[in-house]
């Protein structure tokens, strides 16, 4: 399979976590966000996803497959070991709701697209546009340190779709300084998911995309 990403992506990030879980080989096939206005926008890579984000995973079969919870949710149904969603349905519920708050409600206003709106379209200062920004993982980040279980993860004693879309948003919100001290709890369950393989290898670092250069601009 090939995962279009890039390192920082936090959706890519998402999925690379999954694929790690399940045992699953893949390529990278490095999609710039930033580089000449963004590499996501050549028409090569609209003809792979004409919503020209990352991730895209492309199957062995030549399928295409986009939005980070549409394709983990394939994997799931695909190679159903180790699952990523509980068995009982409220618990089910639950793992996809925590997951929802981060990657339906955190992270589209956070998001590259909209940061870039504020700033040259809307004409917002960069303090502006970095308030945004916390506000709305503090936000977020309130309502799921209320919500977790007890960990060592966000579901209980077994990882599921919540970790995998919480750990790339508290990466994201230590990139951008949002302060933490008031989500032990989540702070906790990032902890106990990167002592994981799957999760340490999916680390943003730990690409062959990876930069050293931080010029806050891909979210
Ligand atoms: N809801 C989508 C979000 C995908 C997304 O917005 N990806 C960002 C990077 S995290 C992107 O490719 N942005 C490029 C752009 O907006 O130009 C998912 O979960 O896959």
């Amino acid at each position: 399979m090939n995962l279009y990403s890039y390192y920082r992506s936090s959706a890519a990030y998402r999925v690379r976590i999954a694929l790690n879980l399940k045992g699953l080989a893949y390529e990278t096939v490095s999609v710039h966000l930033t580089k000449h206005g963004g590499h996501n926008r050549r028409p090569e890579y609209q003809a792979v996803n004409p919503q020209m984000r990352v991730p895209s995973l492309v199957t062995d079969a030549g399928d295409v497959l986009i939005q980070s919870l549409a394709i983990i949710e394939y994997l799931e149904e695909m190679h159903s070991e180790p699952p990523l969603l509980p068995k009982e349905p409220l618990a089910r519920a639950l793992a996809r709701a925590l997951a929802q708050v981060v990657a339906c409600d955190i992270h589209p206003l956070n998001n590259v697209g909209p940061l870039r709106y504020l700033k040259r379209e809307l004409h917002q200062e960069q303090s502006a546009i970095d308030a945004w920004y916390h506000h709305w993982v503090i936000e977020g980040f309130t309502a799921l340190e209320a919500l977790v279980r007890p960990g060592p993860y966000a579901c209980g004693n077994a990882v599921t779709i919540a970790d995998i879309c919480l750990v790339p948003q508290v990466y994201n919100a230590r990139r951008l300084k949002v302060p933490l001290d008031s989500f032990p709890k989540i702070i906790g369950i990032d902890a106990a998911c990167l002592k994981l393989s799957a999760f340490d290898r999916a680390r943003p670092e730990n690409q062959p995309d990876a930069e050293k250069l931080d010029d806050g601009a891909s979210r």
